[in-house]
C-alpha cells in the first residue's frame, strides 16, 4: 500500500517516538513496514499427473507498524505578529497566495504557503500563519499549535501594525510575541528576524514610525515600514530577505532552505 503524504511530513514510531524519516523531497519514498513473503500458488504445484491443482500456499504476514504523522511545512521565510497586523495582507501582495483577509481577528486559521518570485530565476517560499497573542503558550487564541510550521524556516518577517494610536501597546506587543516564541522554542526565537512596520498608508503609521523607529532598531537592527495597500516599502524588503536567506545557515536547514530555481516550482 502507498500512502501519499505532502513534503515537509516527519514520519514517527507511534509507540517509542522515534523519528523514522524527514520526507522534506518531493516524490521521497520510504518504506515503512515491508509486507511479507508470498506463498506457492496453484500453478506451482502443477504436474503432469495434476493439470489444475486446487492446492495453494498463503504468504506470511507483513510487518505491522503504527505511524505518527507530523507535518512541519517547508519554506524559507515565516511571516508572523499579532492577529490583523496584515499577515496575510503582505503574502497575498507579493505572491501568488490569496489567503482570505478581513478586518477582525484570527482571519487566518491554517497556515498558507506562497512563492515569492524576486526577479529572473529567484523565488522563495513564505509561510502566513495564524496570529499569535499573549498567553499562546497556555493554548490562548490560536495557541502555539502552527508555530512548527516556521521552525524550519531561516528567516522571520515580525509583522506590527503601526496604524495603531496607542504607542506604547505596539511595543508590548512586540516583547510579548518574543516572549511567546521563546517559551514556544529558545531556537525559534533566535532566528534573523526582520522587523515590519505594517499599514504605512496610514498618517498614525508615519507619525508612529517616527517616534518609535529609534527605539524599534535599538530591538532589532533591521526595521521596514510599508504598505501593502500602496506598496511602499515592499520592494526594499523583498531585497533584504534575499540578502538574509542567502547569509549561510546552519547545516541542517541549509538542506531545505535555498532559492529555488523557477523550473523546480
Ligand atoms: N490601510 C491598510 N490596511 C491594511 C494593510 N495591510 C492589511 N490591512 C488591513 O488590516 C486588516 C487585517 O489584515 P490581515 O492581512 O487579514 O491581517 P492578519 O495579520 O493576516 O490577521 P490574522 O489572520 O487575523 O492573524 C484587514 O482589514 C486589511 O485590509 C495596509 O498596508 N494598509
Ligand atoms: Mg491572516
Amino acid at each position: 500500500m502507498v500512502i501519499c503524504l505532502p513534503p515537509g511530513t516527519l514520519v514517527k514510531d507511534a509507540n517509542s517516538g522515534e523519528l523514522l524519516v524527514d520526507l522534506k523531497q518531493s516524490h521521497q519514498q520510504f518504506t515503512s513496514a515491508g509486507g511479507g513473503n508470498g506463498g506457492r500458488g496453484n500453478l506451482r504445484f502443477k504436474s503432469s499427473i495434476q493439470r489444475a491443482p486446487r492446492r495453494f500456499e498463503t504468504g506470511w504476514p507483513g510487518e505491522k507498524r503504527t505511524l505518527f504523522l507530523e507535518l512541519k511545512l517547508l519554506a524559507d521565510v515565516g511571516i508572523i505578529g499579532f492577529p490583523n497586523a496584515g499577515k496575510s495582507t503582505l503574502i497575498s501582495k507579493i505572491s501568488n497566495a490569496r489567503p482570505k483577509i478581513a478586518d477582525y481577528p484570527f482571519t487566518t486559521l491554517v497556515p498558507n504557503l506562497g512563492v515569492v518570485r524576486l526577479e529572473e530565476g529567484t523565488s522563495f517560499v513564505a509561510a502566513d500563519i495564524p496570529g499569535i497573542i499573549e498567553g499562546a503558550h497556555e493554548g490562548k487564541g490560536l495557541g502555539h499549535q502552527f508555530l512548527k510550521h516556521i521552525e524550519r524556516t531561516r528567516l522571520l518577517l515580525h509583522l506590527i501594525d503601526f496604524s495603531d494610536p496607542d504607542r506604547e501597546s505596539i511595543l508590548n506587543r512586540y516583547h510579548k510575541l518574543q516572549a511567546e516564541l521563546k517559551s514556544f522554542s529558545p531556537a525559534l526565537s533566535q532566528k534573523p528576524q526582520i522587523l515590519v512596520a505594517t499599514k504605512a498608508d496610514d498618517p498614525q503609521s508615519q507619525k508612529n514610525f517616527h517616534d518609535l523607529s529609534a527605539s524599534m532598531v535599538k530591538l532589532n537592527p533591521v526595521v521596514f515600514l510599508i504598505s501593502s495597500l500602496t506598496g511602499e516599502g515592499i520592494q526594499n524588503l523583498l531585497w533584504k530577505i534575499k540578502e538574509g536567506l542567502s547569509k549561510e545557515g546552519p547545516s541542517e536547514e541549509k538542506q531545505i532552505t535555498r532559492f529555488y530555481r523557477e523550473q523546480e516550482i
